[in-house]
């Protein structure tokens, strides 16, 4: 990164995974790990996310966010994207490739994790609801739709476009969400994408982080 100020971003204080990687803060920790970005994190309680302290940061009172001296930011992608742009590895220098990596990571966002967060809804939110058993097969068969599209142009390659990049990362994050949903299992070689952005140094590093949050043992250095 450019600057020497090291960044805070927010984290839960109590993850309902218990710190397994699935809360969005994981994605940011895993950018900043890549880059070799040094970083703090503040643990917000759900009460403290709703307060105006931490709406003046977050105006929908969630986690992440990210300070940076005086710049603050919310939004895992756009934080993403700032620490790709600052920092080296994440985003090729060739401008075509970059403009390319950025689409891979609003594709992540904007097509690929849309249906699984609906599944995480429907599950956990309308588990009661009359139409709920109906709407289930609905939903997977969504996801599928994507799984299927994003295994064909992945192929055998080991990262969407060339080398590992910001698009790469968020994708494989956005996919994690699924593995307990059996899901990913369908598509061997989205299973096997997962396995190579889990296996990553940096994402492993982010992982140990957040776990320690919530076993209070400090990472392995
Ligand atoms: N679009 C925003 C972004 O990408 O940053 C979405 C941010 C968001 O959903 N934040 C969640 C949050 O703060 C945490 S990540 N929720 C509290 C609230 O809205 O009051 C979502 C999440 C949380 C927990 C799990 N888990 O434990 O399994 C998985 C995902």
């Amino acid at each position: 990164m450019q600057k020497t100020i090291t960044p805070t971003i927010t984290a839960f204080e109590r993850s309902p995974d218990r710190g397994r990687g699935l809360a969005r803060d994981t994605r940011v920790r895993w950018a900043l790990e890549e880059v070799g970005q040094p970083y703090e994190v503040r643990l917000v309680s759900f009460a403290a996310m709703k307060e105006p302290a931490h709406r003046a940061l977050h105006p929908f009172g969630q986690i992440p966010t990210y300070e940076e001296g005086d710049l603050a930011l919310f939004e895992s992608g756009a934080i993403v994207f700032h620490i790709a742009q600052r920092g080296a590895g994440l985003l090729p220098d060739d401008a075509h490739a970059r403009a390319r990596a950025i689409t891979w990571m609003f594709a992540a966002l904007n097509t690929v994790e849309p249906p699984i967060l609906d599944l995480q809804t429907t599950k956990f939110l309308e588990g009661d609801k009359p139409w709920h058993e109906q709407r289930l097969p609905l939903v997977r068969d969504r996801i599928r739709d994507r799984l299927r599209e994003l295994s064909a142009r992945l192929g055998n390659a080991d990262w969407l476009d060339g080398a590992f990049s910001a698009g790469d990362l968020m994708m494989v994050s956005v996919l994690l969400r699924l593995k307990a949903s059996g899901m990913l299992d369908e598509y061997p070689n989205l299973c096997a994408y997962v396995a190579r952005g889990e296996a990553r140094p940096a994402y492993q590093r982010a992982f140990e982080a957040q776990l320690a949050v919530f076993t209070g043992q400090p990472p392995a250095a």
